[in-house]
């Protein structure tokens, strides 16, 4: 059920003021420490914001993709570590089990997750597979009620953290493309699931990523999502189809703050007797930003609506995910140049937003696989429309 506009214009508020009031000051504090404060992290439980997107009958705000933009468009202006900490649940960490889950696995972890109890994490990539995801190299072996799991996975958003992993794995070797992957629900904490040391990352402190290595990791059978083998590519691909949506209101979101930050400062700072906001040159990265920032939040919201009105957003999401995200390093980049020498020193926001920024452009598909998505949408179009065959 969509928020009624009064509903929704409070929550959009609520969440301003809590990213004001509450996070942005902190953010010097998360960078330093490189951890979350509990006191932020409870407050983000009683808000829902682990539950932003899952379904009210599970315990989640349920949130139309709509709604969520407008949402992440306000949590996206505080540094990106603190979205992160409940961004797994809201997207991928969560959304496997809600899009394909049986009702079994739906009851079992989506209130957890809803209500934070339980942090979601997404276990594709590995040291041998990034963009090319369907070449999954780790196995699950059917065993009687079980499987048996063996591989290492890469770069996982919040893994030290989390209570339950959506896990791409191949069930059948014969199959060597996307075909022969399985997505699993696992467990932490079971036998044979062991995790790497967090890594030291260029920004986004306070966030926190390493690896999931499963050696001989036995799980029931019932954790294969959705009962069916050989879909968990697919339901992979549905994931990042809205978690890239959700990355581009994210991007937005920052690229906006980064736009207060640098007019700011340009107001504040005086050079040859006047505002070096005064000066045309400036002005120009001034104006670029703003439009850079409305054309993603137009996007987003284009797509979001489509989504919620049953279309596919493949396309739609990867035009979104790439723009946005190419869009907030431009404006970040910007920021640094119009703060000068200041731009430079860590005392100040700016060169840790341009460093935290650098991420959105490549997890969740690089700004190359988006551009891959795209074309290939548009060659389908192409022949659909001309007849002609997929390879003469
Ligand atoms: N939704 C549902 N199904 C999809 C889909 C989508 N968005 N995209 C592809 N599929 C289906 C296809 O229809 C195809 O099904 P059939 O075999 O039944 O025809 C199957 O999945 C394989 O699709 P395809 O041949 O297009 O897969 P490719 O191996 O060419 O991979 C890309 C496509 C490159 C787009 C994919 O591997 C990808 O997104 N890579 C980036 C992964 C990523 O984002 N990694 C970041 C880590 S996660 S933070």
């Amino acid at each position: 059920m969509p928020l009624d506009p009064e509903t929704r214009t409070q929550l959009v508020a609520t969440i301003r003021r809590f990213v004001d009031e509450r996070l942005i000051p902190r953010e010097a504090e998360v960078a330093e420490t490189d951890a979350m404060p509990a006191d932020i992290v409870a407050a983000m439980r009683e808000m829902g914001l682990f539950g932003l997107s899952i379904a009210e009958d599970y315990g989640g705000l349920g949130l139309s993709m709509e709604e969520e933009a407008l949402v992440v468009f306000e949590l996206g202006r505080a540094a990106p570590a603190f979205r992160s900490m409940f961004a797994t649940n809201v997207g991928i960490g969560s959304q496997g089990v809600a899009i394909d889950g049986t009702s079994e696995q739906k009851a079992r972890y989506l209130p957890r997750l809803a209500s934070g109890e339980l942090i979601g994490s997404f276990a594709l990539t590995e040291p041998e597979v990034g963009s090319d995801a369907g070449s999954v190299r780790t196995t699950a072996r059917r065993d009687g009620d079980s499987y048996v799991l063996n591989g290492t996975k890469r770069f996982i958003t919040n893994a030290p953290h989390a209570g339950l992993f959506t896990v791409m794995a191949r069930t059948n070797p014969d199959i060597k493309g996307a075909g022969g992957v399985s997505a699993f629900a696992v467990e932490a904490g079971v036998p044979g699931l062991g995790l790497g040391k967090p890594e030291r990352k260029m920004g986004q402190q306070g966030a926190h990523v390493c690896d999931v290595i499963f050696d001989n990791c036995r799980i029931p059978a019932d954790a294969l999502i959705g009962g069916v083998e050989g879909q968990g590519f697919k339901t992979a691909m549905k994931v990042l189809d809205k978690g890239r949506l959700h990355i581009a209101a994210a991007c937005t979101g920052l690229a906006e703050r980064i736009i207060d930050d640098m007019l700011a400062y340009a107001v504040g700072r005086t050079q040859f007797g006047r505002p070096i906001a005064e000066f045309q040159l400036l002005q120009a990265m001034f104006a670029d930003s703003k439009a850079d920032a409305l054309a993603a939040r137009a996007l987003v919201l284009d797509a979001a609506r489509r989504r919620d009105a049953g279309e596919d957003v493949s396309m739609a999401a990867a035009c979104a995910k790439m723009f946005a995200s190419e869009m907030v390093g431009r404006v970040a980049d910007r920021n640094v140049q119009v703060h000068g020498g200041a731009g430079y020193i860590r005392d100040y926001r700016a060169e840790q937003l341009f460093r935290d920024a650098r991420l959105f452009r490549i997890y969740e598909g690089t700004t190359q696989i988006q551009q891959t998505i795209i074309a290939k949408a548009l060659i389908a179009e192409a022949r659909a429309k001309t007849g002609q065959r997929d390879r003469p």
